[in-house]
């Protein structure tokens, strides 16, 4: 399988990467380090630093048996796209997930609004160009949110809605309210999605996917190969990673609000095992498919109460603090969403037992010291 990386220096993008090594693929990895330019410029470091993609890139070529090269492209500008794709095309499998993941980032500025919308819908558009110029048999699959679907008062069905209206019936995309510029950017990419597959015949899997926690890497792994970035900012660290991290600098979990947000939730292992499944059973030629990529639900507040049993056994006697929520986002609502699909393709779920949580402690307790507790609370305000 010849196979398109986009965005693998990312906390999904490097662990696929590997993964697919494993299994033999030929990879070309495309990253221009867009996020670690975005964290220097907010002064953030993941909880280790990790040398630069070309140079770890290369300890992977020399290491693996696999075919695999790293480039770093401007994704955002279409020339080079079609350029990638002429030079090294034509592809399999088309990985996009090069995209602004912060919903904090976009809502810090109208210029960093504007960076996650330009970025994120013009790369996703000159990959559907490129796909339908160059190798329309390709699959794409494009890492979505559940973020685009907001907290409706209905149950959130797996991206499609069957309505009857006025005796006749019909199949829409399931309705999409965001919650930030950056879910609005990513509802964007998916009506763009759509428009490829029913112009153009593309095949395409798109992965609503909730926040994902966990590290499937070996901090201290020495070569840079097998680490992963782990983000406990308030900018890119996910609720989870956030909570651990604050548990083990002893700082109290900063609970938005009444904390009776529900989100479905994934573990990074089983993030990348959906990501290698959708992958090795494609959808058809003029198919969207759309799975909800989440194994179970919790509210912030269940979250926050789980760290703290699992921190007492480590011996930190950490407090939840509910803070004002900075965001705008409801606090105490219905949330049923179905996530069986992607079950049926094949994936078995990674439940956040306390073991699971003991293992992220473990980790993150090693580099403790590296803990910059100020960036617990960098009050990004959606108001
Ligand atoms: N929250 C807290 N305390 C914190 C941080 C977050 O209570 O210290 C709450 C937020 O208010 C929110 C929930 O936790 O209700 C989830 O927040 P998050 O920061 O973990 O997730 P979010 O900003 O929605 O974005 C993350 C990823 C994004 C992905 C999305 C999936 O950054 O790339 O698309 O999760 S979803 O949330 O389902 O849209």
């Amino acid at each position: 399988m010849r196979i398109l990386l986009l965005g693998a220096d990312g906390y999904l993008g490097w662990p696929l990467a590997l993964e697919l090594t494993k299994k033999n693929c030929e990879v070309f990895a495309v990253d221009n380090g867009f996020k670690r330019d975005m964290c220097a410029s907010l002064k953030i470091n993941p909880l280790i630093c990790i040398k630069d993609f070309l140079t770890r890139s290369s300890v992977l070529q020399a290491t693996c048996k696999a075919s695999f090269q790293a480039l770093d492209v401007d994704l955002s500008n279409w020339e080079n796209v079609n350029t990638l794709f002429l030079e090294y095309g034509p592809f399999d499998t088309v990985y996009q997930l090069a995209e602004q993941p912060s919903a904090p980032f976009s809502m810090i500025s109208g210029s960093t609004s504007l960076k996650t919308l330009s970025n994120n819908v013009s790369i996703t558009n000159n990959v559907l160009f490129a796909m339908a110029t160059h190798c329309p048999d390709a699959h794409l699959i494009h890492i979505g949110t559940m973020g685009e679907y907001g907290t409706p008062n209905i149950d959130i069905e797996e991206g499609w809605l069957d309505i009857k209206h006025k005796g006749k019936s019909d199949r829409f995309l399931f309705p999409r309210q965001a919650g930030s510029v950056y879910h609005t950017s990513k509802i964007m990419t998916t009506d763009l999605i759509w428009f490829a597959v029913r112009n153009w015949g593309l095949s395409a899997t798109e992965l609503m996917q909730g926040p994902v926690y966990g590290l499937l890497s070996d901090l201290d792994d020495k070569n840079d190969v097998g680490q992963n970035h782990y983000y406990y900012d308030e900018i890119f660290g996910t609720v989870l990673n956030r909570f651990v991290a604050q548990a083990v600098a002893n700082h109290p979990l900063t609970v938005y609000g009444k904390g009776e947000q529900k989100r479905g939730f994934i573990n990074i292992i089983d993030s990348i095992q959906c990501l290698m499944l959708a992958m090795q059973q494609p959808a058809e030629r003029g198919q969207l498919r759309i799975f909800n990529q989440i194994t179970e639900t919790f509210s912030v507040m269940q979250l926050a109460q789980k760290v703290q049993r699992a921190a007492r056994a480590f011996d930190f006697r950490v407090r939840i603090e509910r803070t004002e929520n900075p965001r705008v986002e409801s606090e105490d609502h219905y949330y049923n969403p179905k996530y069986s699909d992607l079950k049926k393709l094949g994936l078995v779920p990674t439940p956040l037992t306390d073991n699971a949580l003991s293992q992220m402690f473990n980790s993150i307790m090693r580099h403790r010291s590296s803990i910059d507790v100020s960036k617990f609370r960098m009050r990004v305000s959606w108001k």
